[in-house]
């Protein structure tokens, strides 16, 4: 494997080299435990100190991902992070208003949702806000298809939310569409799973890699919510080429995005707002709204709407409680 394979590439190396540190080496983040990175280098696995203050701040603290730059030593120790090609980025979880980074340099986002108690229209277009902002390309992969009596009707609901956006229905343990996922990975290529806990993600990421490297659970037979089998963000080489981070499943999904974020996650409701009266049109009671004209004449789910005009709002209050605190 080299770093090219784990995507590696010019735009990296000059940022490695502009930065002029003697007999510095670049390392990808595979695993970040609090004051140290596993990190996979041209000569193979190493761990790496992270100090309080790493020595170039921009872009941030470094996570599961990240490109670092590192003094050699002893002990390596992680001197900058390169600049990000991508980032995925939530509002953290807790009161205070902050964004927290879950990880970088994917290209690929499987937005994983079981077809058992897991699936939601709603949440999935926040994983797709999320993405659109995170600038990465967004794959819908619906699990657990063997257990679903439909899963082709699912398919196609999910795919009323998320135009443009290819979604598979598979089960990698009952062979169904098992091949979808490796079709978008490839040497240079990082993919991240994301979604609920018990949705599937790690039991994707071990059909992925060939044998069982994370460790999954069954979910709780009731709530299908299951129980957080996997704790930390991890990306590990694949064996065709390229990288996979696994991640635990998410409770909260709060949106960290700007309004350019919506307008790809929403883009039927956009073009249609070209035909509304007035060009800062809410789309809520405004006379001559061409959204709700559609939703009124059955081309437009009310649903649809409703959820882009709740997302804009989170948006706003977002930013302006940045601007407070
Ligand atoms: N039948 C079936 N079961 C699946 C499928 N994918 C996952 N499971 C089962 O669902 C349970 C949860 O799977 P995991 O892969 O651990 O889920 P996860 O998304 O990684 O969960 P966290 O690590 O907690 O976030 C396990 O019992 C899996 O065997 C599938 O495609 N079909
Ligand atoms: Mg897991
Ligand atoms: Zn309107």
């Amino acid at each position: 494997m080299t770093l090219a394979d784990l995507g590696f590439g010019a735009e990296f190396e000059r940022a490695l080299s502009a930065l002029g540190i003697a007999d510095g080496f670049a390392g990808r983040v595979t695993r970040i435990d609090a004051d140290r990175a596993q990190l996979s280098t041209e000569s193979g696995e190493t761990t790496a100190r992270v100090p309080r203050r790493v020595v170039r701040t921009e872009p941030g603290r470094p996570v599961t991902g990240d490109w670092v730059a590192c003094a050699p030593g002893p002990e390596p120790v992680v001197q900058a992070v390169l600049p990000r090609r991508s980032e995925l980025v939530r509002r953290a979880a807790g009161r205070r208003v902050q964004p927290q980074v879950l990880c970088t340099n994917v290209d690929v986002l499987f937005v994983v949702m079981g077809l058992d108690g897991d699936f939601n229209l709603r949440r999935l277009e926040r994983y797709l806000t999320l993405s659109a902002e995170g600038r990465m390309t967004p794959v819908v992969l619906l699990t657990k298809a063997g257990l679903c009596p439909d899963p082709a009707a699912r398919a196609a609901e999910a795919g009323s939310v998320a135009p443009g956006v290819r979604v598979h229905a598979i089960d990698v343990l009952a062979g169904i569409e098992s091949g979808a996922p490796a079709r978008y990975l490839g040497s240079g290529v990082t993919a991240a799973v994301v979604g609920s806990s018990g949705a599937g993600k790690s039991t994707v990421v071990n059909f992925l890699l060939g044998h069982d490297r994370m460790r999954v659970h069954a979910v709780r037979s009731h709530d299908d919510r299951g129980q957080h089998t996997t704790t930390h963000r991890e990306l590990m080489a694949l064996p065709q080429g390229g990288a996979i981070i696994d991640t635990p499943g998410m409770r909260e999904l709060g949106l960290w995005a700007e309004g350019e974020a919506l307008e790809t996650a929403f883009p039927e409701v956009i073009e249609l707002s070209a035909g509304c009266r007035f060009r800062d049109c809410r789309h809520i009671t405004e006379p001559g709204c061409a959204v709700r004209a559609a939703v009124e004449q059955g081309t437009l789910d009310a649903a649809r709407i409703a959820s882009y005009i709740a997302l804009g709002k989170e948006l706003e209050r977002r930013s302006k409680d940045t601007r407070r605190g």
